[in-house]
């Protein structure tokens, strides 16, 4: 019985990699934020792998469209990818080892051994700086302002970029791990934009002191996978009905009942 199950799951998944990795198959819907101000690793990795043009891109801001996406994603978070049979994926980690894993030619997962290790290390870094900067920017809303956030998370957000700085000096061509430094690096300039408050000395550049990982940022972001979205305004239907027609369409490729969206009344920030 066991077995039995075993083999079914494994022809599903299967399933799921094969019908996606057709260069034919219908598009994948990416739900994503398209506040383009900073970089995404996700879309950056879906440039790299060759897998952009199979996207359907669909704009959702969970913070402020005013309906939920729960009935896809029960974290109501984005990115969420939906493949066209209804399976949905979440967590941007999984998302791009995804992308990853239907490019043949060019890989941002080296193989097993210490360089994939190093950059797997170096995005859990990059991820976890982006999430402890997330937590910094939505305290900047709340009234009044909790200064423990900051003074707990700051000095986490000062060593990473002292990590970043020494792993500069030795990185080598480009990896799931420099992807999402550049997430991480680009979302934090916009926030260093706004005034934040001590210990964040005024006028804070993470550049400054760390000639390794400025260089390494010059270069990064010419790549065509950041041209591709960085400071260039979306372009298409932004509009939370075309979102939820789209959530719609996967809920019906799972066999679901489609009922009205649900509106989410609270928001941080
Ligand atoms: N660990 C998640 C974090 C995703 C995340 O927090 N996304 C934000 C982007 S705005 C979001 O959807 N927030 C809405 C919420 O937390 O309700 C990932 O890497 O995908």
């Amino acid at each position: 019985m066991a077995k039995a199950k075993t083999r079914k799951s494994k022809s599903k998944k299967k399933r799921i990699a094969k019908s996606a990795s057709k260069k034919s198959a219908p598009k994948m819907k990416l739900f994503y934020s398209p506040i383009h101000g900073f970089i995404h690793k996700v879309l950056v990795a879906a440039h790299e792998t060759g897998i952009w043009n199979r996207l359907e891109f669909v704009p959702v801001l969970p913070m402020s469209d005013g309906f939920s996406i729960a009935a896809i994603n029960p974290l109501h978070k984005v990115p969420t990818l939906a493949l066209h049979d209804g399976t949905v994926l979440y967590g941007s980690q999984t998302i791009v080892e995804f992308f990853d894993s239907l490019s043949k030619k060019k890989k941002l997962y080296p193989k097993a051994g210490p360089a994939r290790w190093d950059a797997l290390r170096r995005l859990a870094l990059a991820d976890t700086t982006f999430e402890v900067t997330v937590n910094v920017a939505l305290e900047l809303n709340e009234k009044p302002r909790r200064q423990s956030v900051f003074d707990w998370y700051w000095p986490k957000i000062v060593r990473a970029l002292d990590q970043m700085e020494e792993d500069a000096k030795k990185l080598k061509g480009f990896d799931i791990g420099q992807a999402s430094t550049l997430h991480a690096l680009s979302y934090l300039d916009r926030q260093l934009g706004k005034s934040l408050p001590a210990p964040v000395p005024r006028g804070y550049d993470w550049r400054d002191g760390r000639p390794k990982l400025t260089a390494w940022w010059k270069k990064a972001i010419k790549r065509p996978s950041v041209k591709s979205h960085f400071k260039k305004d979306y372009v298409g239907d932004q509009s939370p009905e075309f979102a939820q027609q789209k959530i719609a369409e996967v809920l019906r490729a799972q066999g679901k009942r489609v009922s009205a969206p649900t509106r989410v009344d609270y928001a941080p920030g």
